[in-house]
């Protein structure tokens, strides 16, 4: 982009999100800790620490990420992850009208394996970026459906250097309008993504380590934006999805994210209400991005940019706990936050989105697991400065209701309702570098100390229907 039209584009943009931070300001205060969690088959409270794995999957050609069980052991060792949100496509699953690969979900099922074999959850993200890969000609920009999903009536994509502004372009926009159907032309194409995921759903249903679906990466509307776009054909997609998978699952999470642009910036969400049909309680999750400007803009974490960015990850977190609680008081999973660590402050601002997510109950999947400059290793597997600062101490599954956690260089405390009912302990993760000589408990009773997995189990007595706080430092 030229510089006249950054500087713009820069300076408008900031002024919309000084607008929403106003705007989340002056609004009634909300909810300071999302309400509910992801359980597990043993009724424990989940906390999910992970990665999107990976981007190489979008336009390989067998639709599968350059990661193997070797990279798995890698970041389990490192940073004590347990939850992967493991990217798909619709290009992959129905490759022609009403075909679906199963080669394709006999691979993916094969990754999941090794993420249940290792205790891992995992979450299958419907991914799309600029909507497919056919909006070139030449393949290389965006992802996610399928060629012959891909309608833009001949309207025209120029180039950009970003990759956001594609999605400006008059032929996205159209791709965009067109599966939306407000352009009146294709109705079939929703029931062709909700019978996708339908049958994405009935493979994995009994898959205990699928926890979750990401129904959609970050939805745009092409030319409607904002709430009447949110409120009208994202959810209105969102009702006929679910209601196709709870056909064949009626166990598995549905997590629905919101409008991309501007909800990413610390902007509001116009998101409806989503029913969920299956008997007991819904399973329906939040799971928005976090990409403050000034950082999608390659700016680093000092100075102005940075407070900046507190503001905004502020007014994000405000936006995200009242939208879960409009969705029916559901849990939250942070699905993508992310940037080049080689920024200025880049590793605190890691640790300021992590220590949010602690204090607001979110889970967090770090985008992502590609090697370079954004990711935790380099192409050789040379450690980066990420795995530091993502190796940090976490509940992984808690027996009971998680009320407040946090946890800094060599401690974690733990504020949680017991759950009698819960048939499996607590586990919390410790980097073992920071226990050299193992942990100390309060508040609980050690079961087991497994240095070499850095996983402390421990039995939290009961003390009625009151909070219990569990403290874990360095012995
Ligand atoms: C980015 C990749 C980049 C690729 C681009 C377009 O890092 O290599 O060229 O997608 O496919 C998102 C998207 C996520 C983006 C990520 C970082 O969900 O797919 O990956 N991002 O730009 N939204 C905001 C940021």
């Amino acid at each position: 982009m030229v510089w006249g039209a950054r500087l713009w584009a820069a300076t408008a943009l900031v002024a919309l999100v000084a607008a929403g931070a106003i705007a989340a300001a002056v609004r009634t205060p909300g909810p300071e800790h999302v309400a509910s969690s992801l359980t597990d088959s043993h009724g424990r409270s989940l906390v999910q620490h992970g990665f999107s794995t990976a981007g190489s999957a979008k336009s390989s050609p067998d639709g599968l990420p350059d990661f193997t069980e070797d990279d798995l052991d890698a970041e389990h060792t490192d940073m004590g992850t347990n939850f992967v949100r493991f990217l798909i496509s619709w290009r992959m699953v129905e490759p022609s009208p009403g075909v679906y690969d199963e080669g394709y979900l006999d691979d993916v099922a094969e990754r999941v394996s090794w993420y249940a074999e290792r205790g891992y959850h995992v979450m299958l993200d419907m991914h799309q970026d600029l909507w497919s890969m056919a909006i070139t000609p030449d393949g290389a920009h965006g992802n996610g459906a399928p060629e012959w999903a891909t309608y833009m009536d001949g309207l025209p994509v120029a180039d950009h250097d970003m990759w956001e502004l594609y999605y400006l372009e008059p032929g996205v926009m159209r791709a965009f309008d067109n599966f939306w159907n407000t352009t009146g032309k294709h109705p079939e194409l929703q029931d062709h993504y909700a019978k996708a995921w339908q049958h994405v759903a009935e493979r994995f249903a009994d898959e205990d380590a699928v926890v979750a679906y990401d129904l959609m990466n970050e939805p745009y509307g092409g030319t409607m934006q904002g709430p009447r776009f949110e409120a009208g054909p994202l959810t209105e997609l969102y009702q006929t999805t679910i209601d196709a998978i709870r056909q064949v699952d009626a166990d598995t999470w549905a997590c629905l994210e919101p409008q991309a642009m501007g909800f990413n910036w610390g902007l509001p969400s116009g998101l409806g209400f989503v029913d969920d049909p299956r008997a007991g309680q819904p399973r329906i999750a939040f799971c928005p991005h976090l990409y403050p400007l000034p950082m999608d803009l390659g700016d680093g974490y000092t100075g102005a940019s940075k407070q900046l960015v507190d503001a905004t990850i502020d007014a994000w977190a405000g936006n995200v706990l009242r939208t879960a609680e409009a969705l029916g008081d559901v849990p939250v999973i942070l699905g993508e936050f992310g940037l080049n660590t080689t920024l200025d402050g880049a590793l605190d601002y890691v640790d300021a989105v992590y220590d949010m997510a602690a204090t607001t109950g979110m889970g967090v999947a770090y985008w992502s697991r590609d090697d370079g400059s954004w990711g935790p290793y380099e192409s050789d597997g040379t450690e980066r400065n990420l795995v530091t600062a993502l190796n940090r101490a976490y509940p992984r599954a808690v027996a009971g209701e998680i009320t407040e956690w946090s946890s800094g260089e060599g401690e974690l405390t733990l504020t949680m309702i017991p759950d009698a009912d819960a048939t499996a302990s607590t586990e919390i993760y410790l980097p073992a570098e920071e226990f050299p000589n193992g942990p100390e408990v309060d508040g609980a009773v050690i079961e087991a100390w497994l240095p070499d997995s850095g996983i402390l189990t421990v039995n939290v007595p009961a003390k009625g229907a009151d909070p219990v706080t569990v403290t874990v430092t360095a012995a």
